[in-house]
């Protein structure tokens, strides 16, 4: 768990979206925010040798490797970044806490929250920082929704309603790559998507009490994938087609332990929608609205303004007295989807000099991966589930 004087050692496992957007974020923590540690890119790991050679060298990275058990048993790493596809998460995970490195791990935390409490132990046990990448509960936007809440702004919360909203599987001849294959990612829309509506939910209103959901896959096979980065991917031209054995689309209900009720959609067949996350908030004084597509604003409605004058009032993020706003540019030069990344990583190499615990981190990464479970268990057996049952 040896910090080096000079900085933090990442060992960065993936080098496709995920990894482009951390390698991207650990390039401008340095830049822009001075953290007390430096980060140091010193190792990317990825089974291609080719791949990983070229993205090391596009990337900045200092050194690769292909094996990720050889990544964590370096000396010279400290902190182990996974972001790779979910099933390997537990593996990883668990070696890096085993050999005291600290970690940094991807959405959703594991395939199901037994593995996820697995994850939580070890890295418990080894006394090791440990954080998840809800990347945008750090939009400064997103930030301003929980002062908001958390200075009384909205009273009593009632209502969270979260949607997210994406087309790339709406064509049916899009391949089968490893999003749709339960065996590697767990689950389709529900865990990619509804991971961060959840984590959102909790975030902002709290805890969840039970949950009755429906999940549904609208295409049952597709050809086969030659491979897949982002949200592209190529076919391989047989005629061989593949079953999709996750869920395209997941809606569900919520009870929050604190009363307020919740509603959740997740898809990947919302035609014309490409990232549109957005949630609504409405309390006993108040509302908030988000919309990632347009993520340097927030929406606030307050009951006590005048008569006459009341409506939403659109709030640009992005004056220095807004969380992370001031450590990039002048007021109203607005930010994107990589800089919630930053903001993230951020704080975890903060958390990891100051010896403070990570938020959100692998407990987080528990309750949201138990209340994915629930929500499928509802739908399996159609009724309400209790969280703390599962
Ligand atoms: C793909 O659906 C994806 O990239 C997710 O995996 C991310 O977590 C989300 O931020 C955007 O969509």
């Amino acid at each position: 768990m040896g910090v080096a004087k000079n900085g933090l050692n990442f060992g960065l496992i993936g080098y496709k979206f995920m990894g482009k957007a951390h390698s991207n974020a650990l390039k401008k923590v340095n830049m822009f925010f001075d953290p007390t540690l430096q980060a140091n890119l010193t190792a990317i790991c990825g089974r291609d040798e080719a791949g990983v050679k070229q993205a090391a060298e596009k990337f900045g990275w200092a050194s690769y490797e292909t094996s990720w058990e050889a990544l964590i048993k370096r000396d010279d790493i400290d902190v182990i970044d996974i972001t790779t596809p979910n099933n390997t998460h537990k593996d990883i995970a668990v070696e890096a806490a085993k050999n005291k490195k600290h970690i940094f791990c991807e959405k959703p935390l594991a395939m199901n929250v037994t593995e996820a409490r697995v994850m939580l132990k070890e890295a418990e046990k080894a006394g090791i920082k440990h954080q998840i990448g809800f990347n945008y509960r750090f939009a400064p936007a997103v930030q301003l929704a929980k002062q908001l809440i958390a200075e009384g702004k909205l009273g009593k919360i009632y209502h969270f309603r979260g949607t997210y909203l994406q087309d790339w599987l709406l064509d049916p001849e899009f391949p089968a790559a490893w999003r749709t294959d339960k065996n590697v990612a767990g689950s389709g829309s529900h865990g990619d998507l509804g991971s961060h509506l959840i984590d959102l939910a909790r975030f902002l209103v709290g805890d969840f009490k039970s949950v009755i959901g429906i999940t549904k896959t609208f295409v049952k096979e597709r050809p086969e994938a030659l491979n897949m980065t982002g949200l592209s991917a190529t076919k391989t031209g047989q005629e061989k087609k593949l079953p999709v054995t996750v869920d395209d689309a997941s809606l569900f209900l919520c009870e929050f332990e604190n009363g307020a009720l919740g509603t959740f959609e997740a898809t990947r067949f919302a035609a014309g929608h490409k990232n549109g996350m957005a949630f609504e908030v409405n309390g006993s004084e108040g509302s908030v609205r988000f919309e990632f597509e347009r993520m340097n604003e927030l929406q606030y409605y307050n009951v006590s303004d005048p008569a006459g004058l009341q409506g939403f009032r659109l709030i640009q993020a992005t004056e220095a007295v807004h969380p992370y706003a001031g450590h990039w540019w002048p007021v109203g030069h607005v930010i994107g989807y990589e800089h919630t990344f930053v903001h993230e990583l951020y704080e975890f190499i903060q958390s990891v000099y100051h010896d403070k615990p990570c938020v959100p981190n692998f407990y987080d990464g528990v309750k949201c991966c138990q209340i994915l479970d629930a929500v499928q268990l509802s739908a399996a057996e159609r009724t309400w589930v209790d969280v703390d049952k599962v």
